[in-house]
C-alpha cells in the first residue's frame, strides 16, 4: 500500500473525527472518544465495503450499518453527512443534541436516513443486528440471492458486550450460521468508569468463538488490516465479530487512551492540541473541497449497483413481485379483510369457552394461514403460550425458508431480534412467552414503541389465574407496567371473540407495537351479540351489557379479560339487590383514550356514578376511570402457589365479594346522600324533582 493512501485515508477519517469533535464542542456535550477512535475502520468499511447508496436510502437490498455504541452518535451523523444523504445538512451536525434537531444524542430511527436503528441502550444494537441479518436470510430464501443478499455491520463497544443481552444474541446468531453479519468490536479497554479490568476480564474472543463465530483481530488504525479482515469477512461461513484494537480518542495528545474523552467535549485547548497533532487546519465545520468529493463519490459508489439490482427486481415473478410490495407498503390481501369476518362469524357460532392463548392459537392459525408476512417465535415456551401454527415451518440454520424462530431462553434477545427484523422490513414479527417475563424483555418493547416498529407479543399466563405455579410466575404489576408504555398498545381480550378483535386491531396499527395479554384458564364466551367489521375492540372499551332498558346505571363495572366474566356475574347478583348495573370490557386503554369526549361520556357515565373496576392486576392506572372514590376489585400484593380458583376466592376477586363490596358501598353512598338534607321534607323535594325530570325523559324517548 503505498504511503499516499494511508495519508488520504487518515485525511478521510479525520473529516469524521473532527466534526464529532466539533459538533461536541459546539454543542459542549457528546462523546467524542469513540468517534474520534472508530473513524478509521468507518472510513474504510463506508468508503470500500458498504453497499449503500445515499440517493436510495431505502434500497431493499442495501447493507444495514448499526451502530450498537449508540453514544457515539456523531460518528454516524458524520458518515451520513459526508456522503451525501439529502436529508442531513452541517446545520444539523451544528444543531447536534438540540431541541427538534434530527441529529439527538443517540441516533433515533425516523430522524435521519441511514439511521437504521434507535440505540443507546447498549447491547441493543447488537440484537437489532442479529434480526436484521436473520430477517435477511429469511427474505434470501423468499426471494432468492439475486434480490436479497447484503451483510449486516455491527459497531459494538466493550459496554454492549458487557450487557447480557449480546451474550443471548451472539449465542442465537452462532446457533443460526448468519453468515451476513459483521459485528466490529471497539476494543479500546475503556468504559465512563476507566479501564474495563476494574469490572472485566473475561476473553471475548474465545466467547464469540465458543458460540461459532469467526473471529479476526486487528489494530483499528492500521488501514491494510482493516481492509485484509473485513475482506476475510465477505465469504465466511459464520458471523464474523473483528476484534478492532482502538485508542479511545485517537489523535488527542491528552486525552487518547483515557476515558476523560469518553463523554464530554475535548475542550478548547485540546480541541486545538488536536487539530495540531492531526494537522487539521481546517476552521470548525469546515471540510476541505477535495476530501468532501470524495466521500460524495462514496456516497455515490454503489449506484450502479442500484440501479442494476432494480432491474432484477423488476422482473421479479409478478405475483412475487407485487406480494413483496404490498408487505413493504403495510397492506393487507385484498380479500383479507372479508376472510377475516368470515373467520370471526364462524368462532361467533361456535361461541367456544377456552382459555384466551387458545383462542389466540386459532386466530394465529388463520392469520398466519393469510398473511405470509407474519413470523411467529417464542423463548422456549411454545407449547404454553401457543404461538406456533400449522403454516409456521421452524427456521434453522440450514433452511431459512420457515417461518418461526426458536429463540431459546432469550426473552430479552427475543424482543431486539423481533425490532431488528421489523427493520429490516418484509415481515411483521411475533413471539411469546409467559406475562410475568415482559420484565425481561421490557428494554427491548420500550424501543419498539419508540421506534414505532409493528411487533406483537403475545403474552399469555396473565394473572394469579394460571395457579399453581406461584408468586414467581403470577404478574401482578405487569399490566400497569406495559400500560404505562407510550404507544405501546396492551390488549387483554376476555372471550374468544375479543381475542380476534384484538388482533385486528394489533395488525391495523402498523406504527404501534402491541402486547396481546392472555389467559391460562379457561374462559366464558361473553357475547351475545355479532359486531360485522372491527367489532367492539377499535374503540378500546365498550358496553358488553348494559342496564335493563338503557336506564342510568347505579354502577358501572369496568373489567379486562378473564374479569369480565366476574363481572358479569356481580352484576347478576347485584340486579338481584335492585341495583342497575352497565358491565363495561376494556380490552385496550391506549385505544379508549383516543376516542373522542363524547364516546369516553357514553361509556363511563356522568361523575355520580359508582364505578368499579375489576382486573387481577394492581389499581395503578385504574383511578382515571374510576375516580378516587371508584372501588378496585383486584391485587395489592404478590400471589400465592394453588390452583386459580382458590388463588381467586383467597385474593377476593370474586362476583360474591365484589357484589358484597358494591351493596355496602351503595349503601353509604345513599346514607351520604341523605345526610345532605336537613330535614325529610327537603329530600322528598329533591326526590320529586329527580321523578319529574326521569318522566320528561321517557316523554322525550317517546316522541323520538
Ligand atoms: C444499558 C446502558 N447502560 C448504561 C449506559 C450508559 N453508558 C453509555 S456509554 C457507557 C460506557 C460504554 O463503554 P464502551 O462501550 O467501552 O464505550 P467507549 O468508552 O469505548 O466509548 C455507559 C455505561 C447505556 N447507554 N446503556
Amino acid at each position: 500500500m503505498k504511503k499516499n493512501d494511508h495519508q488520504l485515508a487518515r485525511e478521510m477519517a479525520n473529516c469524521i473525527r473532527f466534526l464529532a469533535i466539533d459538533a461536541i464542542e459546539h454543542a459542549n456535550s457528546g462523546h467524542p472518544g469513540m468517534p474520534m477512535g472508530m473513524a478509521d475502520i468507518a472510513t474504510i468499511l463506508f468508503g470500500e465495503f458498504l453497499k449503500f447508496d445515499a440517493k436510495n436510502p431505502h434500497w431493499l437490498d442495501r447493507d444495514r450499518f448499526v451502530l450498537s455504541a449508540g453514544h457515539g452518535s456523531m460518528l454516524l451523523y458524520s458518515l451520513l453527512y459526508l456522503t451525501g444523504y439529502k436529508d442531513i445538512s452541517i446545520d444539523d451536525i451544528k444543531n447536534f443534541r438540540q431541541l427538534h434537531s434530527k441529529t439527538a444524542g443517540h441516533p433515533e430511527y425516523g430522524e435521519l436516513d441511514g439511521i437504521e436503528t434507535t440505540t443507546g441502550p447498549l447491547g441493543q444494537g447488537i440484537a437489532n443486528a442479529v434480526g436484521m441479518a436473520l430477517a435477511e436470510e429469511m427474505l434470501a430464501a423468499r426471494l432468492g440471492r439475486d434480490i436479497i443478499n447484503h451483510k449486516t455491520y455491527c459497531i459494538a463497544g466493550d459496554g454492549c458486550l458487557m450487557e447480557g443481552i449480546s451474550q443471548e444474541a451472539i449465542s442465537l446468531a452462532g446457533h443460526l450460521g448468519l453468515k451476513n453479519l459483521i459485528l466490529l468490536w471497539d476494543d479500546n479497554s475503556i468504559s465512563i468508569d476507566g479501564d474495563i479490568e476494574l469490572a472485566s476480564s473475561e476473553n471475548i474472543k474465545m466467547r464469540f468463538e465458543a458460540c461459532g463465530w469467526k473471529v479476526l483481530a486487528i489494530d483499528g488504525h492500521n488501514f491494510d488490516e482493516i481492509r485484509y479482515a473485513l475482506s476475510e469477512a465477505q465469504n465466511s461461513t459464520q458471523p464474523v465479530m473483528i476484534a478492532c484494537k482502538t485508542i479511545i480518542a485517537y489523535g488527542s495528545p491528552n486525552k487518547a487512551g483515557s476515558e476523560k474523552s469518553h463523554g464530554s467535549p475535548l475542550g478548547a485547548a485540546e480541541v486545538e492540541a488536536v487539530r495540531k497533532n492531526l494537522n487539521w487546519h481546517n476552521a470548525p465545520f469546515i471540510i476541505p473541497e477535495d476530501l468532501e468529493k470524495k466521500w460524495h463519490e462514496i456516497g455515490k459508489k454503489s449506484h450502479k449497483i442500484f440501479k442494476e439490482w432494480e432491474n432484477k427486481f423488476n422482473s421479479l415473478e409478478s405475483s412475487k413481485k407485487a406480494d413483496l410490495e404490498r408487505i413493504l407498503k403495510g397492506e393487507f390481501p385484498v380479500d383479507f379483510q372479508k376472510k377475516l369476518e368470515l373467520f370471526k362469524q364462524k368462532i361467533f357460532l361456535e361461541k367456544p369457552k377456552q382459555a384466551t392463548r387458545k383462542s389466540s392459537q386459532n386466530t394465529l392459525e388463520f392469520l398466519t394461514g393469510e398473511l405470509p408476512e407474519l413470523i411467529g417465535g417464542s423463548a422456549d415456551l411454545t407449547e404454553s403460550v401457543l404461538t406456533k401454527t400449522s403454516h409456521l415451518k421452524s427456521v434453522n440454520k440450514k433452511d431459512f425458508s420457515g417461518r418461526y424462530i426458536h429463540y431459546g431462553i432469550r426473552e430479552h434477545a427475543m424482543g431486539a431480534i423481533m425490532n431488528g427484523m421489523s427493520l429490516h422490513g418484509g415481515f411483521i414479527p411475533y413471539g411469546g412467552t409467559f406475562l410475568v417475563f415482559c420484565d425481561y424483555m421490557k428494554p427491548a418493547i420500550r424501543l419498539a414503541a419508540l421506534m414505532k416498529q409493528h411487533v406483537i407479543y403475545i403474552f399469555t399466563h396473565d394473572s394469579i389465574g394460571l395457579g399453581e405455579d406461584g408468586p414467581t410466575h403470577q404478574p401482578i404489576e405487569h399490566l400497569a407496567s406495559l400500560r404505562a408504555i407510550p404507544n405501546l398498545n396492551v390488549f387483554r381480550p376476555a372471550d374468544a371473540q375479543e381475542t380476534i378483535g384484538c388482533f385486528e386491531q394489533a395488525l391495523k396499527h402498523k406504527t404501534s407495537p402491541a402486547a396481546i395479554i392472555l389467559t391460562r384458564q379457561n374462559v366464558e364466551f361473553l357475547r351475545s351479540e355479532y359486531v360485522k367489521d372491527e367489532g367492539f375492540c377499535k374503540r378500546g372499551a365498550y358496553i358488553i351489557s348494559d342496564t335493563a332498558l338503557d336506564i342510568e346505571p347505579d354502577v358501572i363495572l369496568l373489567a379486562t379479560g378473564s374479569e369480565v366474566s366476574v363481572a358479569k356475574v356481580t352484576k347478576d347478583k347485584l340486579h338481584e339487590k335492585g341495583l342497575a348495573v352497565r358491565v363495561v370490557s376494556m380490552p385496550c386503554f391506549a385505544l379508549f383514550e383516543q376516542q373522542d369526549q363524547a364516546y369516553k361520556n357514553k361509556i363511563l357515565g356522568g361523575r355520580n356514578i359508582l364505578k368499579v373496576a375489576i382486573e387481577a392486576g394492581i389499581s395503578q392506572g385504574w383511578h382515571r376511570y374510576i375516580g378516587d372514590d371508584g372501588l378496585f376489585i383486584g391485587m395489592n400484593s404478590f400471589g400465592a402457589s394453588g390452583k386459580g380458583e382458590d388463588l381467586y376466592k383467597y385474593f377476593n376477586i370474586t362476583a360474591d365479594y365484589a357484589a358484597q363490596k358494591i351493596a355496602e358501598q351503595v349503601k353509604s353512598r345513599r346514607k351520604a346522600a341523605i345526610a345532605k338534607y336537613k330535614d325529610k321534607d327537603d329530600m322528598l323535594d329533591e326526590l320529586d324533582k329527580y321523578k319529574e325530570k326521569i318522566l320528561q325523559e321517557i316523554d322525550e324517548d317517546d316522541k323520538e
